[in-house]
């Protein structure tokens, strides 16, 4: 039988997600009318937040689909404590681990806001053939191969990058075709809005809140106090800098002593889109693709978006 390529493998992985997506799309977009659907799962996943149906939902749908395409040989995902293992003849030959955050922006599940999946691929480092390990899954964002993240807002959005740019797809949901709508895109290297939490503000280290107050004041490039824009779905509040430019902060607080965003399959596919396209994603002292993961659902501070947003934040930190 003839090898795949990479390009060829990463097409099919990209062809599960779309499958994937576009199922969960269809159920995201007639929740309201689902009460089966809405509403909690009445089971608390490993980090300690209450499961919402459609993030279950969501998980087994992927899963699933990774399951059948034949060259994931297993996944990480939030909603499972453990890294997953597919244990069969086929799966154990395949290539490459996918970590993913199946539905992104849980609260506002309910309320009718943008949510969104959250992937990363990388190729595994244990021999092929027999079952991943955690080695596969703990692997430092620069080795990703391909990421990106679908956005169910007011259309359903595929982004993803395999290292040369970023490409946006828009799903006709009369075909049911994601169609190249974005080519290239670029994140401005500059922008006007900023994305945090501000009820955390107390809780802030100083050097952050100043920061904050220069968003808000006339002193920054624009002349303008920034408009703060905060969805709470960090892959809308992360696509809308994409295309506007603007800075996304999640620190730390006493609330989230490493901080909330997990690094493996939340901060570093965002900060690989956001690297390609000419964006910044740090710590706010450390570059995100650089950071070495020591446990599946390990949480980072995170600092994403416009370039020189990003390095003047970090400016303002000790
Ligand atoms: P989730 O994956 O359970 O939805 O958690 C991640 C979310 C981000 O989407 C969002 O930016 C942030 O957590 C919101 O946190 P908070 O409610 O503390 O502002
Ligand atoms: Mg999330």
């Amino acid at each position: 039988m003839r090898e795949f390529t990479s390009c060829e493998h990463l097409a099919i992985i990209l062809e599960a997600i779309t499958t994937a997506s576009t199922e969960l799309s269809q159920q995201i977009r007639g929740a309201g009318l689902h009460n089966h659907i809405l509403g909690q799962e009445g089971r608390v996943n490993v980090q300690g937040e209450v499961q919402q149906k459609l993030d279950v939902l969501a998980d087994r749908t992927f899963i699933q689909t990774f399951l059948g395409c034949g060259i994931v040989c297993g996944i990480a995902s939030e909603e499972n404590d453990e890294f997953v293992a597919f244990d069969n003849e086929v799966s154990r030959n395949g290539d490459f681990v996918v970590m993913f955050d199946p539905l992104d922006g849980s609260s506002n599940i309910d309320v009718n806001v943008s949510i969104g999946t959250i992937f990363s691929v990388y190729r595994r480092v244990s021999a092929k053939g027999s079952l991943p390990t955690l080695k596969d899954m703990l692997q430092p964002g620069t080795e990703q191969v391909m990421a990106g993240y679908v956005l169910y807002g007011s259309s359903t959005m595929l982004v993803f990058s395999v290292g040369k740019g970023v490409h946006g797809f828009t799903l006709n949901p009369a075909t049911g075709q994601f169609c190249l709508s974005h080519h290239a895109m670029q994140m401005p290297e500059n922008g006007r809005f900023y994305a945090m939490n501000e009820g955390n503000i107390l809780e802030c280290e100083e050097g952050l809140v100043r920061y904050i107050k220069y968003c808000q004041s006339r002193e920054n490039q624009t002349g303008m106090p920034y408009s703060g824009r905060y969805i709470g779905s960090l892959v809308a509040d992360f696509h809308r800098n994409l295309i506007k430019g603007g800075i996304y902060i999640y620190p730390v607080v006493s609330s989230a002593p490493e901080g909330r965003l997990r690094l493996l399959y939340e901060c570093n596919p965002l900060a690989f889109i956001a690297e390609q396209a000419g964006g910044l994603a740090t710590t706010g002292r450390q570059r995100i693709l650089d950071v070495i993961p020591t446990h599946l659902h390990q949480r980072v501070p995170y600092f994403v978006g416009s370039k020189h947003m990003v390095e003047k934040a970090m400016a303002f930190l000790d």
